[in-house]
């Protein structure tokens, strides 16, 4: 099976897609891309919907397997290449990545996405409203990350340790929505401590 071709349907501005990119890149699992552009709405194209039906992004097909959500997506790939393990090595650990990584996933990603965008914009907001929608829901997730890293990162460079995991990857793509949209790290000490570390490996960086 893990012989079996790998394609990932993304957009380069989609921070799930970036996700699962930065998981293939730390684990150096060569795959196929195909860009689904969302300022286009090539994800609502009758193609795609026929492979997805939520109409979202990212996507993974391994031969007959369709696979979508980037947090179960990367759990896959983690499990039939197990090689850089991104999951920590404790019952424990494994529980605060997975719980700390679905804080962005589930909780505050969700509500900056282009389909809850659509909707407040029906309400007549304004560009300035929306873009302060975004800025409030990105402050609020790197806040509590920042205190929930707090404990942490005493003695690790990374979120669950040494080695940049899972955690880190969704902290990482929400930090780089949190720039894309004006918000600066600079107040979230232990958000930045990290950020500049994985942005000084290449996996990590967009390419
Ligand atoms: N929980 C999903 C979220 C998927 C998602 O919302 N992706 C965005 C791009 S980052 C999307 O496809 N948006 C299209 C839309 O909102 O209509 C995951 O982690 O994969």
């Amino acid at each position: 099976m893990t012989e079996s071709k790998l394609t990932l349907y993304g957009c380069k501005t989609s921070s799930a897609t970036n996700r699962v990119r930065i998981a293939l890149r730390i684990k150096n699992i060569s795959y196929d891309y195909i860009e689904i552009d969302l300022n286009k709405g090539e994800h609502h194209s009758s193609s795609f919907s026929k492979l997805n039906i939520q109409n979202k992004l990212p996507l993974l097909r391994h031969g007959f397997e369709t696979l979508t959500q980037s947090l179960s997506i990367i759990e896959y790939l983690n499990e039939i290449y197990p090689a850089v393990d991104l999951l920590p090595s404790s019952i424990t650990g494994r529980a605060w990545c997975r719980s700390f990584s679905t804080l962005f996933v589930a909780d505050y990603h969700p509500l900056i996405t282009r389909r809850v965008i659509d909707i407040l914009t029906k309400f007549s907001l304004t560009d300035k409203d929306i873009k302060e929608w975004k800025q409030q829901w990105l402050m609020e997730s790197l806040r509590v990350a920042d205190e929930m890293l707090s404990l942490r990162l005493k003695q690790h460079n990374f979120c669950c340790g040494d080695n940049p995991m899972l955690a880190d990857i969704c902290l990482y793509a929400q930090c780089e929505s949190a720039r894309k949209q004006g918000v600066s790290l600079e107040s979230y000490k232990n958000i930045s401590y990290i950020y500049n570390i994985c942005n000084q490996i290449e996996s990590f960086r967009e390419g």
